[in-house]
């Protein structure tokens, strides 16, 4: 009771107060007068009453006969009165002699005696019926010492007594022997502070309540009350309410500039950063002009603000994606859930202003809420300036409408992009042995398409597949079997290259025609012709009643196409064709308008790499702003240049900054505006493809020799698509990267043979690429794509014999004589006999004859698919070191000429009259050789469009033949 206070329930459980009041049904002390105790036998148990020193009696029971013999002296207390209680506790004080502090009698003397109770519901007494509580011993006996010095060791012992059944019972002392005095002895039950009444056998639940400025903590404060009046089971707690704390038991409020919310902590703490508590008592603090908090946050968290903007951004071209990194914002306001948007706006042209780019636009993985610091933007217009924002926030910045959004800006240009699938392929009429197909331009041409390719192969043969090209979007494919199914595929061409093939098409052509169907297809001819003939004349009067209808897109053959492709460089209004910087008045306007000014501290020369033709040629990194660090060449102009020197030095870079594509070599931009004057180029790790063939003799596998050749082919290619003649292809021209991709570089010379044949001889001096230049070009400087074929053709011999030099130590003289007279280089060691083939077609005299880019492209393409075709070597005894002529021709898809008269045929689309041929008895080709057009009429080719297209064809073939039999062996 001292203990808790006489609140009773009203308890404050944090203090852990646990209480119960003792009840005393007994206590010898207190009885004033006689106990009236019973002893038996008379002189066992006496009553000795003292007092103690305040003269209150002290009823003090003893026993000491201790020398004798069979001792056994009870002693009863009076009848004990329950009261209900079910278990009562009894508390002796006593003294009990040592006996070994005996002298004499220890042989009887007993330390204990037995406690025995007896229940009854009245006052009768039956002493059998007593049932024993414990012998007890003492923890302390004393001796006659002890007794000297009157100090008496009193021995406390609690023994409790229940379930007790009746209203009452006795208690009785046993002695056997021993030497006790029984001080006091008290009998009691403990029972829960008001609750007497209620105690019971079971747990009884008592609700409690908080004390002031204290709340329930997730439930009100319960206790339960045991039988023996103890509190147990405590549930739920008190806790201080917010804005105060618990100090000594009681909840004290918090101080200015501290807060307590309700679950955090037990005491007020300080307000965290950027938050304030003006009053006492708070119980949470607000946040500082120009911070935020979310719902979410903890109260302990301190207030925070909106990110500042990401820093180094840079972005990465590639084709029509970009890709844009960033790092996280310097100050991120203090959250670690700080995500990136992302704004794409398309600039207009001509100062037009910006456009928000539409939903085509991918952003890989998402536009908004990035968590990573990069993304990809995909599908972009190619040839594009763009400019993205670059946001950072986290999650106060909705809250903080007023603080500026500080975004980073970068403003990117999409290059140049193949154009993207065709989604869609139509079939339009079909015959037994033709499909007219249809498709749609691509969604994205990314640039003028300048022609399609119809890939189709019979169903389930796509081993053997046939290209036809055409610059519509409809034709009609002939010369399929009947009742046959087809796959056709279609691809779009741009300046940039081909597209990926549409999806594959499955279509069927239609069954044999009965004699009556084919007759009824012939009336329906002959009122097709009828109809036919009547438009044409409407046409032609309507044309020569001299209304202009420009450009007809009228259905055209699209082998007629074909032809076209086959036998001219096609050019068409729009595409994108090199510009010659001599075009412009002022040579530095040419630098810039095509070369990026790059400020000399973005460039660091670590180390001189090389000599070029006007002063060192150094590597370092570039670090332009935004953009990733990369490894460059640095072509420099030496120190006391002439105004001409710098022109021509420029010029490189007015002519390659024209240029993107994967195997030329990529300027990054000019340095003029300071001293020395520099070219900036992508590094190219293996430096020059001679030196480095040099350097790897035979390490290659074909395949990878044939993978550069590709790459060097496909560079040319864009070059002659954009117009431009290089003039210098050579195996030292070429530059290699660590991947093994070659790239043309070199622009250098073009303009100075064109203008000037004396530089191009005298001051070039050894630099004359005679042994590179195709003869026209050599006697009449005709340069054109064919002479860089001629070339070309050279760097595939240097490239095959691991950068062997073209007609060894010959002279330019004898070189020049030699090739005058038909002799050609021999096929390297280990050549491949088709690729020896190819290069043999690049040294045709007549440069019509030389395959074009195109088609070295799309055939060093079937080697690399197919590298059995490789197998073949160059027969041993071609390859003595003599020089050798031979004509070779190219096969396949990528060939206008062929071998037997089916394949020729073929090989111009015209495989179908192979059959009219054998029978017209033209089975060789030197027969066919001789054919005219009234030939063609007889054997059956009636078509206006496909008897020019043979004649065509036998015309070269007559000037192939001719200088094949021209041909010296030496
Ligand atoms: O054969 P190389 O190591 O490769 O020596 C020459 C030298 O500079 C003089 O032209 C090298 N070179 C030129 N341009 C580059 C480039 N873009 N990357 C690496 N090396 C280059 C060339």
């Amino acid at each position: 009771e001292s203990q808790c206070g006489p609140r009773g329930p009203e308890v404050h459980y944090s203090q852990g107060c646990l209480f119960s009041l003792t009840v005393n049904l007994l206590d010898s002390r207190s009885v004033i007068g006689d106990l009236g105790w019973v002893a038996y036998p008379k002189n066992g148990w006496e009553e000795i009453g003292e007092v103690d020193e305040d003269y209150a009696p002290i009823h003090t029971y003893q026993v000491c006969r201790v020398m004798e013999q069979n001792q056994n002296n009870w002693l009863h207390t009076n009848w004990i009165l329950t009261e209900g209680a079910q278990r009562v506790f009894i508390e002796l004080k006593f003294t009990l002699r040592d006996c070994n502090s005996l002298p004499g009698g220890v042989g009887t003397c007993k330390e204990t005696f037995n406690m025995y109770y007896y229940e009854t519901n009245d006052r009768v007494m039956k002493e059998s019926r007593y049932i024993k509580i414990d012998t007890i011993a003492a923890d302390e006996s004393f001796t006659e010492l002890d007794l000297g010095d009157r100090v008496m060791k009193l021995n406390t012992e609690v023994r409790d007594l229940g379930p007790l059944t009746h209203k009452g019972f006795y208690l009785a002392f046993q002695d056997l022997g021993a030497c006790i005095a029984l001080v006091s002895v008290r009998v009691f039950y403990k029972r829960c502070p008001f609750l007497v009444k209620s105690l019971a056998s079971q747990l009884v639940e008592v609700v409690g309540r908080c004390v002031n400025n204290s709340i329930p903590l997730y439930e009100p404060p319960r206790m339960h009350c045991s039988t023996e009046g103890e509190w147990l089971v405590p549930i739920g707690k008190c806790v201080c309410q917010s804005g105060f704390e618990e100090i000594n038991g009681s909840c004290q409020v918090c101080k200015v500039g501290f807060y307590r919310s309700l679950l955090e902590s037990l005491a007020c703490s300080k307000c965290p950063p950027h938050s304030v508590a003006r009053q006492t008592g708070a119980t949470a603090c607000s946040c500082e002009d120009g911070y935020h908090k979310i719902d979410s946050d903890p109260p302990n968290m301190a207030c925070t603000r909106p990110p500042s903007a990401p820093r180094n951004a840079i972005s990465n071209v590639n084709e029509t994606s970009v890709f844009l990194e960033w790092s996280v914002p310097l100050d991120t306001g203090g959250r670690k859930d700080v995500r990136y948007n992302i704004l794409c706006r398309r600039v207009l042209p001509d100062g037009r202003g910006l456009e928000e780019c539409g939903p085509n636009v991918r952003f890989l993985p998402r536009r908004v809420g990035l968590s990573n610091t990069s993304v990809m933007v995909a599908d972009l217009q190619s040839h594009t300036n763009y400019s993205f924002l670059l946001e950072a926030v986290n999650g106060v910045s909705e809250l903080a409408k007023d603080h500026a959004k500080q975004y980073v800006t970068l403003n990117v240009t999409t290059n140049q992009a193949a154009p993207s699938p065709v989604s869609v392929v139509r079939k339009g009429h079909t015959g037994k042995s033709s499909i007219a197909v249809s498709w749609a331009e691509p969604d994205r041409p990314n640039g003028i398409i300048l022609e399609y390719e119809i890939k189709y192969f019979e169903k389930e043969q796509d081993s053997s597949y046939t290209i036809i090209k055409s610059k519509e979007t409809e034709m009609v494919v002939e010369g399929l079997k009947p009742s046959s199914a087809y796959i056709f595929q279609v691809r779009a061409r741009t300046s940039a290259g081909y597209g990926a093939f549409s999806r594959r098409f499955e279509f069927q052509t239609s069954p044999y025609l009965t004699a009556t169907s084919e007759r009824a297809q012939a009336s329906i001819v002959a009122v097709a012709i009828t109809l036919a003939l009547v438009l044409l004349a409407v046409v032609a009067g309507f044309l020569l009643s001299g209304r202009r209808c420009g450009y007809s897109k009228a259905k055209q053959d699209p082998e007629e196409e074909k032809m076209h492709f086959h036998n001219g460089h096609i050019k068409f209004p729009g595409v994108r064709t090199y510009i010659d910087p001599l075009t412009y008045e002022d040579p530095n306007q040419a630098v810039h308008e095509f070369a990026q000014e790059i400020d000399v501290s973005f460039i660091s020369i670590e180390r001189i790499i090389g000599a070029g033709e006007f002063g060192e040629v150094c590597s370092g990194p570039l670090r332009l702003p935004g953009k990733r660090e990369i490894q460059v060449a640095i072509k420099t102009l030496k120190a006391g240049y002439t105004e001409q020197q710098r022109r021509d030095f420029l010029w490189e870079a007015s002519i390659m900054g024209q240029f993107n594509h994967p195997n030329i070599i990529r300027l990054e931009g000019v340095v003029t505006k300071s001293k020395p004057v520099m070219i900036i180029t992508e590094y190219m790790e293996n430096g020059s493809l001679d030196t480095f063939l040099k350097k790897n003799d035979a390490q290659f596998t074909v395949i990878q020799l044939v993978g550069m050749l590709r790459g060097i082919a496909s560079g040319m290619r864009y070059l002659s698509d954009m117009g431009y003649v290089h003039r210098d292809l050579a195996a030292r021209n070429i530059l290699v990267n660590s991947n093994l991709v070659c790239k043309v570089s070199d622009f250098g010379l073009s303009r100075v043979l064109e203008d000037d044949p004396e530089a191009a001889y005298t001051t070039r001096g050894g630099k004359i690429p005679i042994r590179w230049t195709a003869p026209e070009a050599i006697a009449y400087r005709k340069f054109t794509s064919a002479s860089d074929v001629w070339s070309y053709g050279i760097v595939m011999w240097e490239v095959m014999s691991y950068g062997e030099r073209p007609y060894w130590e010959m002279s330019n003289q004898d070189v020049i004589k030699a090739v005058e007279e038909s002799y050609r280089l021999p096929g390297p060691m280990d050549c491949p006999e088709a690729l020896y083939h190819l290069m043999m077609d690049c040294w045709q005299r007549e440069r019509s004859n030389r395959p074009k880019f195109d088609e070295i492209v799309c055939l060093l393409d079937k080697f690399i698919r197919n590298p059995s075709s490789l197998k073949k070597l160059v027969n041993s005894s071609h390859r003595v070191s003599n020089l050798l002529v031979e004509h070779a021709s190219i096969d396949g898809d990528c060939s206008t000429r062929s071998q037997t008269v089916g394949e020729w045929l073929d090989s111009i689309k015209m495989g179908r009259y192979t059959e009219l041929f054998m029978e017209g008895g033209y089975s060789s080709l030197e027969t066919v050789a001789q054919m005219t057009s009234e030939d063609l009429r007889r054997v059956g080719v009636n078509l206006a469009g496909h008897q020019k297209k043979i004649i065509t064809s036998i015309q070269e073939m007559r000037v192939h033949m001719n200088s094949t039999s021209s041909t010296v062996k030496i």
